[in-house]
């Protein structure tokens, strides 16, 4: 990505956050655990000059709301007063916790504050955040990731295919896999496919399932099976076994979302250890980890997506040189004034100044948790 871009002058007062609970419209059953709502917790940054920047971050277990919460206290007491620069910032807090270390809910804490001051300084500069950051808003090719999740009852899962192909003209879904046996696989493979036609891209996710014998056996299966990537077969963090694995089969490896910060991400790379790349905001830094992450991937000749977080993602995706595939939910839809748009298969980045994202505060009060 181009350097530094100019920063508006503005300055850090407060951080808000509102913890939520939303019920998903398609339940995710992944091989690890079933989602059937999802804890969120809502982040206003508001600044001296009174702009306000917002994130959004995805707690995974509720018990994570409050720890966030007190975390984005104590970046808020060594941020305030500061200038709302993203960069600096994220210098500052990562050396002021280098103690506790940049990891897990900390590096959570840290991106959702830094997704929110880009945000903010978006909004100042009167800019989408996809031009601060040297590009423009343009339609981002997307696969619908909602539901498809591990089920017995494979008509359903058709008929789920086909709903959601329909909800934005999607050509791209994700089927979630690990059934407990290949043929198991397989089948809501073959169910799914006949579904929706030979046309349409079909990822597959594993959620890290697998051993690594079992993933190669599976592996050589699915490459007979016309399957867009294969994600996460093993535990994300073994990267050899990933690398033997894009060696062996034909169907590209993809993993991503569990990079901790780009310097996890350029370490896969170093090792060869996926075809395809996918981090994911909270986990990878915010906005200015995606950067660092959209140039190594540059560097590398990497296609990148996203993974959850489509609203913020799609300005980022605009803004990486080899931009791949949103990753679409629509979990905060309902907490949006206006949700992102897909037609005709492709995230529509919106002009508004900013990500775009403005709360509906009716719907936040309705959801909250307390
Ligand atoms: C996933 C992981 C965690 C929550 C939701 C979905 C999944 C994905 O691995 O890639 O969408
Ligand atoms: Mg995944």
């Amino acid at each position: 990505m181009p350097n530094q871009p100019k920063m508006p002058p503005l300055r850090v007062r407060a951080i808000k956050a509102t913890p939520v609970e939303v019920p998903l419209n398609f339940v995710l059953g992944t091989s690890q655990q079933a989602l059937r709502q999802v804890p969120l917790l809502l982040i206003d940054l508001e600044t001296e000059e009174g702009v306000t920047g917002r994130s959004y971050l995805f707690c995974y277990l509720r018990a994570a709301q409050p720890a966030i919460i007190s975390l984005l206290g104590e970046i808020e007491s060594l941020a305030k007063g500061e200038p709302a620069d993203p960069v600096a910032l994220a210098a500052m807090l990562a050396h002021r916790f280098t103690l506790i270390g940049v990891q897990g809910i900390v590096r959570m804490a840290l991106a959702g504050f830094d997704v929110a001051c880009w945000d903010a300084v978006a909004i100042a500069a009167g800019q989408p955040l996809a031009t601060m950051l040297g590009a423009a808003p343009r339609p981002i090719p997307a696969y619908n990731s909602c539901g498809l999740g591990i089920k017995d009852d494979l008509g359903a899962l058709a008929d789920e295919a086909e709903t959601l192909l329909a909800m934005g003209g999607f050509r791209a879904v994700k089927l979630r896999l690990g059934y407990p046996t290949l043929a198991g696989d397989i089948a809501a493979v073959r169910t799914v496919r006949q579904r929706i036609g030979g046309d349409v891209a079909l990822m597959v996710d594993y959620n890290q399932a697998l051993s690594h014998d079992e993933a190669m056996a599976r592996g050589r299966a699915l490459d007979a099976e016309n399957i867009y990537w294969l994600e996460e077969p093993i535990r994300h963090d073994d990267y050899a076994g990933a690398a033997a694995l894009a060696r062996a089969l034909n169907v590209p490896i993809q993993i991503g979302e569990n990079f901790s910060l780009p310097a996890n991400m350029q370490a896969a790379i170093e090792q060869d250890a996926a075809d395809y790349v996918m981090p994911d905001l909270e986990r990878i830094g915010g906005v200015t980890g995606w950067r660092q992450a959209a140039d190594i991937a540059a560097a590398h000749h990497l296609k990148m997506s996203s993974h959850l977080f489509p609203e913020v993602s799609a300005h980022l995706l605009a803004a990486t040189p080899t931009c791949h595939f949103l990753e679409y939910v629509d979990w905060a839809n309902v907490l949006l004034q206006e949700p992102l748009i897909v037609k005709d298969g492709h995230a529509i980045t919106p002009q508004r100044p900013g990500n775009g994202m403005v709360w509906d505060r009716a719907a936040v009060e309705r959801y909250r948790v307390r």
